[in-house]
């Protein structure tokens, strides 16, 4: 229960934003009381503003030469806040569009590196704290990104920093991503779902109360479709039912209740879109491969997170590490799961592209399918295996028994063509992307540890009791 229903209106609030802003497994660190949160809360946002502030004058107070061969195309000054500015997806589109113009704001609340200090894990790459990353884009760019720490789950910190910003798009990557760790225990559940479904409704109501043209350009996956055995269309399908026809949002059927937050959030955006006319973007992507983009690579300090373990790691990033460490590639079941999947250079063009398309207000719910090619599970160990002979890489396949529950052989064919009808020109899979992907992971492989690899979360056994502990590490 998150409050009594007698509490004040602020306990209320302090208890959202304090139950919110921890994940699992952090209930030590939580105030005993709510006095003590409350001081607590205000302590940690004094000490955001400050920080932010700090950040935002040494980054002005840098005037550096921009980033070699970062055009600055037609951003035009839009005001762009990220939320999920600090993760994988989102660092990456943070420095695509500061880079070109865009005047961007990151609001994160760092959670995704508490999940690894709670669960053992690291990212490939050394990351540079949040802070420190902006300042160096400051440096190295001469452009300023304002960062602001905060939980949107946290309605006074979001509509404070919203009304403060003042956005013209916000695009909302802030959300726990990852399948098995939703499917942990229940606790995991309950967090994935109230931190993602939750979250996103203050971003409807900011957008709505404050500024109702702010264009809303939102994640979600495609795993909400499932693998249904008839195409999959672009958010809508129309269907002839006893002689009459509409045209309906395309039905769901997500496999983890992370997947199922995203069903929830659009269900939730296309009702906001229908009854406040708040122009929304849904962005359907598919599974994100890659490390590198142009302004991530300008220098370490700037380097993007990689996830390879069993938890966050996905699967072409994964098999890219496992080979480059002799692990054999780590194919579920039968490997026939397949998937769209995209470039992370594509992820951060196809934002820019959403961005500068918005809907008008009143048009329904926009929804796009982000990504560029298909593949099964078995196509991706194929070309791993291929390309790490290249490099004389002595590549392994097995198959282990699939820790999920899903379909291993499947039809799927998922159209993707809305992006590219508006300018995104894909990255394919080719080797040489393969190649650069497995001398990077080589470069690191120091930093590998073989026991995160195999996966440890499995669908049929999650339960009440709370299992934080074994969650990460396989028998
Ligand atoms: P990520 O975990 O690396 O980044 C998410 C960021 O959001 C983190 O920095 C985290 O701290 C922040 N965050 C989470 N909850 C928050 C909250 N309540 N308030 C403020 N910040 C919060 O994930 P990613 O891989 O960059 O994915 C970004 C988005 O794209 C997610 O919504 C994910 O579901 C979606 N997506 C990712 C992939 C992929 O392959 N990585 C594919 C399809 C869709
Ligand atoms: N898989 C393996 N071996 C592995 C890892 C995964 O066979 O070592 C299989 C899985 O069983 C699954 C497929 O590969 O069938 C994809 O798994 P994944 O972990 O790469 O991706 P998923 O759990 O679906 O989640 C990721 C992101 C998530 C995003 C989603 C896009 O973590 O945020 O929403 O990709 S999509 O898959 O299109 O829904």
């Amino acid at each position: 229960m998150l409050a009594s229903a007698s509490a004040s209106a602020q306990a209320v609030r302090v208890a959202e934003g304090r139950r919110a802003s921890l994940a699992p497994g952090a209930a030590a660190l939580r105030a005993p009381r709510a006095a003590a949160a409350q001081q607590q809360q205000h302590a940690a946002a004094a000490s955001r503003r400050s920080a932010a502030r700090r950040v935002s004058a040494e980054a002005a107070a840098t005037e550096s030469p921009p980033v070699p061969g970062a055009a600055h195309t037609n951003g035009g000054g839009t005001r762009v806040m990220i939320i999920g500015g600090d993760g994988y997806c989102g660092w990456a589109t943070a420095l695509h569009l500061s880079a070109r113009g865009y005047n961007v704001q990151i609001v994160d609340n760092l959670v995704r590196r508490n999940y690894d200090l709670q669960l053992g894990l690291d990212t490939l790459t050394p990351i540079a704290s949040a802070h420190d990353r902006v300042r160096k884009w400051g440096e190295v760019s001469g452009k300023h990104i304002d960062l602001q720490v905060g939980d949107i789950c946290d309605w006074e910190f979001l509509s404070q920093t919203f009304q403060a910003f003042k956005p013209d798009a916000v695009v909302h990557f802030g959300e726990q991503r990852s399948a098995p760790y939703s499917m942990i225990d229940r606790q995991h559940a309950v967090y994935t779902q109230s931190n993602n479904v939750l979250g996103t409704i203050n971003v409807l109501y900011a957008i709505k109360e404050f500024n109702p043209d702010c264009h809303m350009v939102k994640l979600g996956t495609m795993g909400e479709y499932g693998t249904p055995n008839i195409d999959i269309e672009e958010g809508y399908i129309t269907i002839t039912h006893n002689g009459r026809t509409d045209t309906l949002p395309y039905p769901k059927q997500a496999g983890s209740f992370y997947h199922l937050s995203k069903v929830h959030d659009s269900h939730n955006m296309h009702f906001a879109a229908r009854a406040w006319k708040i122009p929304i973007t849904d962005l359907n992507q598919g599974v994100v491969y890659g490390v590198r983009t142009e302004e991530t690579m300008a220098d370490r300090a700037l380097i993007n997170r990689y996830d390879y373990d069993g938890i966050f790691g996905t699967a072409l990033n994964r098999f890219v590490v496992q080979a480059a460490v002799g692990h054999p590639l780590t194919v579920y079941g039968k490997g026939g799961q397949t998937r769209g999947f995209l470039d992370i250079r594509d992820t951060v063009r196809c934002i820019q592209i959403a961005i500068d398309n918005p809907p008008a207000r009143g048009e329904q719910m926009r929804v796009f399918n982000q990504f560029t090619e298909q593949f099964s599970v078995n196509d991706l160990a194929r070309i791993v295996t291929e390309e790490g002979k290249k490099l004389g890489l002595d590549v392994e396949t097995i198959s282990i028994p699939n820790p999920r529950v899903e379909a291993e052989e499947h039809y799927y064919n998922a159209k993707c063509s809305k992006l590219q009808e508006l300018g995104l020109v894909p990255h394919l899979l080719q080797g040489s992307m393969i190649d650069s992907l497995l001398e990077f992971a080589l470069e690191y492989k120091e930093r590998v540890r073989p026991e995160l690899i195999k996966p440890a979360v499995d669908w049929k056994k999650s339960g009440t009791a709370v299992a934080t502990m074994s969650a990460a590490v396989a028998k």
